[in-house]
């Protein structure tokens, strides 16, 4: 291998040219790019800048001058794809959800584990230094015992029937939408922050606009409501929604327990806020650094925002460090690897299958 961690990305979309920053972030070669056309990727290997546009993605993976390959195609590719990156050897960063059906991610999962891969799905919010402080504080024992983990992830991108995007269509977005693409962010976060894991739910699931100008008849949902119980003793519930004007990203948690609630805002990631019975404080973002390991978690001093493209740069720094050093005995502790898409897709399937049954069922 190159001294430089040599990269492909197949899908050269909005989440393709993030994954780009992060891999020059990383000082990773952007060597290719792969598309839906030759045209495409042409055109994505000029903007991205990348060495070459592959013919096919089969091509760019079976690909000798490529040491990673980073799918950011439509849901439904994710797994054929990580099957043969998996299969050709390479280090994979595939997008969430890491496949659309549990039994594919399980079968992912353990392909790589077979591989002895280094692996990763985008859980970037992990990398917001605020949302690392409360998971320092959770566990250093100031919060006390956590009893109630609440909060929302709210959209609007979705929110109009002229609003049309590939995720609608069940065959290539998968059998859920909101809860699939944003909803399994809140629960990875809140599983990582608090250390809890969910244990049983029940949840509703609602398609708020039930035709959209082009797109084939919309069975995914816009809007999840999901209530749950932990293996740690905590109740909980959160609002999932793609169709909530004005809201455009906001991904909120709050973590209450006996001595104190902690509760952190995507879209205002440099505060952390803390209260307790006597006093609430408002915590700047790098008053305290709690993790080591990460080559890249905190370029930026405090008072120099840090936002959603330096959470990817920080994820994409922890998969290299891992790819050069050729094992996964090396990942970074907290980077989230295909487990973590794993349980993201059950969780999922619980979803699915309580609004099925109409009741509260087991996540395994
Ligand atoms: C669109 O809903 C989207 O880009 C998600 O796919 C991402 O995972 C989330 O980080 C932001 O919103």
């Amino acid at each position: 291998m190159n001294d430089r961690v040599r990269s492909g990305i197949i899908g050269a979309g909005f989440i393709g040219s993030v994954h780009a920053h992060a891999v020059r972030a990383a000082g990773g070669d952007l060597v290719a790019v792969a598309d839906h056309s030759q045209e495409a990727a042409e055109e994505g290997a000029r903007r991205l800048g990348a060495r070459f546009a592959a013919e096919s993605a089969e091509g760019l993976i079976a690909s000798d001058d490529v040491d990673v390959v980073h799918i950011c195609t439509p849901n439904n590719l994710h797994a054929p794809l990580a099957r043969l990156a998996l299969e050709a050897g390479k280090a994979v960063v595939c997008e969430k959800p890491l496949a659309t059906t549990l039994n594919d991610a399980v079968e992912l999962a353990a392909l790589a584990a077979e591989h002895g891969a280094v692996t990763a799905v985008p859980f970037v919010y992990r990398y917001y230094q605020s949302a690392l402080e409360a998971r320092a504080r959770v566990r250093s024992g100031d919060v006390g015992q956590l009893w109630l983990l609440h909060g929302s992830y709210l959209q609007d991108w979705l929110s109009t029937s002229a609003d049309v995007n590939w995720r609608v269509d069940a065959a290539v977005g998968g059998a859920s939408r909101a809860f699939a693409d944003i909803g399994v962010h809140w629960c990875d976060l809140v599983e990582f922050v608090s250390g809890h894991r969910i244990t049983r739910l029940s949840a509703q699931r609602k398609t708020a606009i039930n035709s959209r100008e082009s797109t084939v008849e919309v069975t995914t949902e816009d809007i999840a409501t999901v209530q749950f119980e932990t293996d740690l003793g905590a109740v909980g519930s959160v609002v999932v929604s793609q169709v909530s004007p004005g809201r455009k990203n906001r991904l909120w948690f709050s973590l209450d327990g006996a001595d104190q609630s902690l509760s952190f805002d995507q879209e205002l990631p440099e505060t952390l806020w803390v209260g307790s019975r006597s006093h609430a404080s408002v915590v700047p973002r790098g008053v305290t650094v709690h993790r080591t390991g990460s080559a890249l978690l905190t370029p930026l001093p405090p008072g120099h925002p840090q936002g959603y493209q330096d959470c990817f740069n920080a994820l994409v720094g922890d998969v290299y460090q891992a790819v050069g050093a050729s094992g996964t005995e090396e990942v970074p502790e907290g980077m989230p690897s295909f487990a973590d898409g794993v349980r993201a897709a059950r969780i999922t399937q619980a979803v699915l299958d309580s609004v099925a049954g109409e009741c509260w069922v087991p996540v395994g």
